[in-house]
């Protein structure tokens, strides 16, 4: 039976007030959360890496420093929703060990390799695609710093999914290898993007709860054949083709219908056997490490700091 405090909460969702840290709320509400902003602030880091891989080799200094940027976004908002999951009473330090011990998951994209340059542009328009279709609603989802965080995030996402349109757009109007190199990067990166929304929705335990709770606003496959609809129109002005047979515009439907897509692939990939798991992982892990002594010396300073004056916290000068 629901309690008083479960109606109040329940009410002010479906009002459309926001939940607030310091609110009450159910504990599953705030464990679903803890879940999937911390999984979503993994895969922004976790994401920085198969791109990470192409900075040194982007073709042009204008495609190194965009590179650059982009990948330094992604830092940016692992950063804002790791700060958005503490204020539900996580440390950052909890989700780092549940990251690095396979507790916590990341999204399955970014278990696939980047081959060629062309994976940035495909990267950019389709995984970045994907992140907006989902995050736009987000901007909606009812635990307020949730939704703020996410507000800047999809302005910069949308400057990562043009980047990579246009990089891929170049690459398709250039020489035949480089129109080869461009549908190769599609050929590879659009069964893994449209895993991206997760399970078909019968096979998704969370979404009924959260679509309840309004933390998500439309259900995965809602917002999976959005996608598609999408993606379906823009690879014409590519001149591309996405590789799936069964991609047709159903008139009755109003939508694209399209193939099946590989779960047990999906499952393995989130299972921890994609192509790339290890490497990821390990690559997360290696920079832990390395970051001990920062982490280290920045304890010490402030402690120092504060036993010089501890009312103030000390100040630089003094020590
Ligand atoms: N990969 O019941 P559902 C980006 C798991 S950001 C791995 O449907 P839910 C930006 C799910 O966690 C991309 N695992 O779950 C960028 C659950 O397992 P659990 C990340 C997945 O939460 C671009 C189980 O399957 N975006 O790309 C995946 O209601 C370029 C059952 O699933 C977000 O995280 C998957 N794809 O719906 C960065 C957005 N799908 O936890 C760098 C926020 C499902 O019970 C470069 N998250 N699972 O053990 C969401 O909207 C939701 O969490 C879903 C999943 C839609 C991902």
């Amino acid at each position: 039976m629901e309690t008083n405090q479960e109606t109040i909460f329940q009410d002010k969702v479906d009002h459309e007030i926001k939940i607030e840290p310091k609110d009450w709320m159910p504990e599953k509400y705030r464990q679903t959360l803890i879940r999937q902003i911390s999984q979503h602030a993994h895969s922004e880091i976790v994401g920085m890496l198969p791109e990470g891989n192409w900075i040194t080799r982007a073709p042009s200094l204008r495609r190194k420093a965009i590179l650059i940027a982009k990948v330094q976004d992604e830092a940016g908002h692992g950063l804002y929703l790791y700060s958005a999951a503490e204020t539900l009473g996580i440390s950052r330090d909890e989700m780092y060990d549940q990251l690095h011990t396979g507790k916590a998951k990341y999204s399955s994209i970014f278990n696939y390799p980047t081959l060629t340059w062309a994976d940035i542009g495909a990267i950019g328009w389709l995984v970045d695609g994907a992140a907006i279709l989902n995050q736009i609603p987000l901007c909606r989802t009812s635990f307020g710093p949730y939704a703020r965080a996410m507000v800047r995030v999809c302005k910069e996402e949308s400057f990562h999914q043009r980047q990579g349109f246009e990089l891929l757009l170049t690459l398709s109007q250039g020489t035949d290898a480089q129109k080869q190199m461009c549908q190769d990067a599609i050929n590879r990166w659009w069964w893994p993007s449209i895993m991206m929304f997760g399970p078909n929705d019968d096979a998704s335990p969370h979404t009924a709860q959260s679509m309840k709770w309004k933390i998500k606003r439309f259900t995965n496959d809602e917002l999976r054949q959005k996608f598609i609809d999408m993606i379906a129109e823009q690879v014409k002005v590519l001149n591309m083709r996405l590789p799936d047979a069964d991609l047709k515009w159903n008139e009755e439907r109003k939508h694209y219908d399209f193939g099946k897509i590989n779960w047990e692939e999906f499952w393995q990939v989130v299972g921890g056997n994609g192509p790339c798991n290890k490497q990821r992982l390990d690559a997360r892990k290696k920079a832990w490490a390395d970051g001990a002594w920062v982490r280290e010396a920045a304890t010490a300073y402030a402690e120092k700091k504060a036993s010089l004056n501890p009312s103030k916290g000390g100040t630089s000068e003094t020590v």
